[in-house]
């Protein structure tokens, strides 16, 4: 295997125009391995840090101390190393940093060292990224949920629910899946235009109109279903992320302009799910809400699937104690709320020998990186998010996922309504 000869770190700008971190690492063969890394918007409190620098440049946003601390600390230190030896390396990172959240060297400059290594490790073995991070004899092909309508932190409009997501989860494949959900975007547009709603696209893609209310969003996601030919509930289900760490304030929801406590929202959303066809929720409560999540989970819990974003950060410490307390029963996989690509692993196994559903995930910012598309099949993780199905950034996963199935043919099956069998909808 080949030793890592080099690592070059420069300040790129992400799809909402601020800068992130772009990592080389190049071998001693010659290959190079490049990745980018993602940043939030709703970010959880108890992620890891990203490190921006706070000065004059790009109203603070800038990141070229994470990248310094890549070229003149972290990639020096593992020259000479095999790049296969992704724990070690990984490990090596984070000892080096030396901090529980990463946040002496940023944790944006330590994962783009993580992915890049990876990338260049199966480019060097010449084979693809997904086969390199696990060979298999059979690999699944996630079912998408794809944000069409953005509202929360995401858009400047009116709804609370960060996103309206659809699954089209009756298809045979990933490639009809993504047809019949991009013909529904499209018919989604339409109906907007009929009704004189804004068709202007937030961080994600989705639209992001202002609507009468959050319900409304169902009815038109539920009417844009049916014109495009799919039938609700059974072709193509609905599923929604709160993301309610953002409006949770002084132990109240603020969600449609009332506070409301947690059994309140766990109202709203029995109501709902009996109306649509939703079939998961994402941080339907806030973040240091276990209380709340436990009675959420207690009264949907095998109904739906219930994913915890913000509440476990793709950290296995905080994963533990909701396995303890049976806490939501899925998780949302986010590389830079760990850091590193091993600790990323480590945390999907621990979700899957439990029984806890797995949905790999983009961020609101982001980049030309396909990794997360690689990832989820490489870990049979059976759903990914990647936002809407416009905008390159979040199609360009998308499209790596045809691709990947095209190039597996009768070795990959498509998890469609896999994830969700265990839940009585
Ligand atoms: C989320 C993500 C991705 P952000 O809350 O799940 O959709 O948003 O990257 O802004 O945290
Ligand atoms: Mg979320």
């Amino acid at each position: 295997m080949a030793k890592i000869k080099d690592v070059v770190a420069r300040q790129i700008l992400d799809s909402r125009g601020n800068p992130t971190v772009e990592v080389d690492v190049i071998l001693e063969n010659g290959i190079l391995g490049r990745a980018s890394v993602a940043s939030g918007a709703s970010t959880g409190e108890y992620e890891v840090l990203e490190l921006r620098d706070k000065g004059k440049e790009f109203l603070g946003k800038g990141v070229r101390t994470a990248c310094r601390n890549v070229n003149e600390i972290l990639g020096k230190k593992i020259l000479g190393m095999e790049a296969d030896q992704q724990e070690k390396i990984d490990n090596f990172l984070i000892e080096l940093d030396g901090t529980e959240n990463k946040e002496k060297l940023g944790a944006n400059s330590i994962l783009g060292i993580s992915l890049a290594i990876a990338k260049a490790s199966a480019k060097s073995r010449n084979l693809s990224l997904y086969r390199y991070l696990e060979e298999r004899d059979n690999y699944v092909i996630p079912v998408p949920m794809m944000n069409i309508l953005n509202g929360g932190m995401h858009a400047d409009n009116n709804l609370d629910i960060q996103e309206f997501m659809i699954v089209p989860l009756g298809a045979e494949n990933f490639a009809s899946a993504y047809r019949s959900a991009a013909e529904t975007f499209q018919h989604l547009k339409n109906i907007l235009k009929e009704k004189n709603y804004s068709t202007g696209v937030g961080d994600e893609g989705g639209f992001a109109p202002n609507l009468q209310n959050n319900e409304e969003a169902f009815k038109l996601i539920g009417k844009a279903i049916e014109k495009a030919g799919y039938r609700g509930g059974s072709d193509i289900c609905i599923a929604i992320d709160t993301a309610a760490s953002s409006f949770f304030k002084d132990g109240k929801y603020i969600f449609e302009g009332r506070k409301k406590n947690a059994q309140e929202m766990v109202d709203y959303y029995q109501e709902i799910i009996k109306k649509y066809p939703i079939i998961s929720i994402e941080d339907g409560l806030a973040e240091d809400d276990w209380e709340g999540w436990k009675i959420l989970t207690e009264r949907l819990g095998e109904k739906i699937q219930l994913v915890g974003d913000d509440i476990f950060v793709t950290n296995p410490k905080r994963l533990k104690r909701g396995i303890e307390e049976k806490t939501a029963n899925s998780i949302l996989i986010k590389v830079n709320q760990i850091g590193t690509l091993t600790e990323t692993l480590n945390t999907i196994s621990l979700a899957k020998g439990n029984d806890y559903g797995t949905v790999i995930s983009h961020r609101s910012g982001e980049t030309e990186e396909t990794f997360i598309a690689d990832l989820a099949v490489a870990t049979s993780a059976g759903q990914i998010k990647s936002g809407s199905l416009c905008r390159m950034e979040r199609i360009a996963k998308y499209n790596q996922l045809l691709r990947i199935e095209e190039e597996l043919g009768d070795k990959a099956s498509f998890a469609g309504k896999k994830p969700f069998k265990k839940y009585v909808v």
